[in-house]
């Protein structure tokens, strides 16, 4: 019998020990190697992102995740097994409450696509902190998707996304319904594996029909109301857009728990702010009351959008008054 040929691929979707991997244009069916599950455990990648750093010392409920690049052989026409894991180059992971567990949504995400609606329902900038916030947190570079463009932009939102671009965020205004800028943002997924993010009716399905017609998914459909106290089985999946970029559509994401984020990275998580971190008088700065804070100064002296200030401070008491899981958006 010809040696078992080792395969490179990509895990498109996973459930109850099943992956599907995706090789040379083709779906390939697997199962983990017996003791490979413990070996992972042992050998999760070092990524810096505070919340993979953390999701190492956890257990985690699923070492092989949707995102990830397994290799793999053959064991019939059909079938494979997965032999090795590469190491990941992010993770958007969840802390489960109940059984102390982390459990990876996907992983090796390049981009985070935040979106949001300009209108119905309308931009509300302090729950987009939250998830631009989250993404930070898990080591993800955020892109903010200004949604329903087709309909008519009130000028706080049109001053809301301008703060955001000035911030240093990648802003794409884009609808889905009337097909606006839709192929700018498929160029920029070029070659990536992204995931949708943001609330419910933002259009995250409608604007991934757009990027890939025939895709299909259902519309105007509010998904699951809430994740209170249990885990939804259904993690991610990827889908192909064109040669090799990947979308995630992730039912999880729309709510983001963040868990174990201090203070400190909240205020990092503001690129506007983090230029003026660690010059304060104290160096335990709260950046509210204090005397000689920087960070207020900033505020006062430089551009720094107030809101977006009053923000983090929201986000960093918050963080400090219930440092474990909570949920983030
Ligand atoms: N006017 C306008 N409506 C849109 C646009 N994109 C989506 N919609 C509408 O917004 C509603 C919600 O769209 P979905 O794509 O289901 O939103 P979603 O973000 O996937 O929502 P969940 O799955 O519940 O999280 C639907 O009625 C869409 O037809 C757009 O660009 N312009
Ligand atoms: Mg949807
Ligand atoms: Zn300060």
């Amino acid at each position: 019998m010809k040696a078992l040929e080792r395969l490179r691929g990509i895990v498109i979707r996973a459930s109850a020990g099943n992956y599907t991997v995706f090789h040379d244009g083709r779906e390939v069916l697997c199962s983990l190697r017996g003791n490979l599950k413990k070996e992972l455990v042992m050998t999760e990648s070092a990524s810096r992102a505070p919340r993979v750093v953390q999701a190492r010392r956890k257990r985690l409920t699923n070492p092989v995740a949707v995102g990830d690049t397994v290799w793999f052989h053959f064991t019939t026409a059909h079938q494979g097994v997965i032999t090795e894991v590469e190491p990941r180059r992010s993770a958007v992971v969840r802390f489960i409450p109940r059984t102390k567990e982390v459990q990876v949504i996907v992983a090796n995400i390049d981009l985070l696509l935040v979106v949001f609606a300009v209108l119905e329902p309308r931009l509300d900038p302090w729950q987009l902190d939250r998830f631009l916030v989250a993404a930070y947190a898990n080591g993800l570079t955020p892109v903010i998707i200004a949604n329903k463009y087709d309909l008519p932009i009130e000028p706080q939102t049109e001053h809301h996304l301008q703060v955001y671009a000035r911030c240093g965020y990648e802003v794409i205004r884009v609808s889905a319904e009337r097909g606006d800028n839709i192929d700018l943002l498929r160029e920029r997924l070029r070659s990536l594996i992204a995931a949708v993010c943001g609330p419910s009716g933002v259009g995250k399905s409608s604007i991934l029909n757009a990027l890939q017609p025939g895709l299909g998914l259902k519309v105007g459909q509010v998904g699951e109301v809430t994740h209170k106290g249990r885990h939804t089985t259904t993690l991610a999946q990827l889908f192909r857009l064109g040669e090799d970029s990947w979308i995630a559509d992730t039912p999880g994401m729309r709510y983001f728990e963040l868990w174990a984020v201090d203070a400190d990275t909240i205020w990092q998580a503001f690129p506007e702010i983090r230029p003026h971190l660690g010059q304060c008088r104290f160096p335990d700065c709260q950046h509210d009351t204090e005397p000689d804070c920087a960070v207020k100064e900033a505020v006062q002296a430089t551009g720094i959008d107030r809101r977006r200030y009053e923000s983090a401070l929201a986000l960093a008491r918050e963080a400090a008054e219930s440092p474990t899981a909570r949920t983030f958006a």
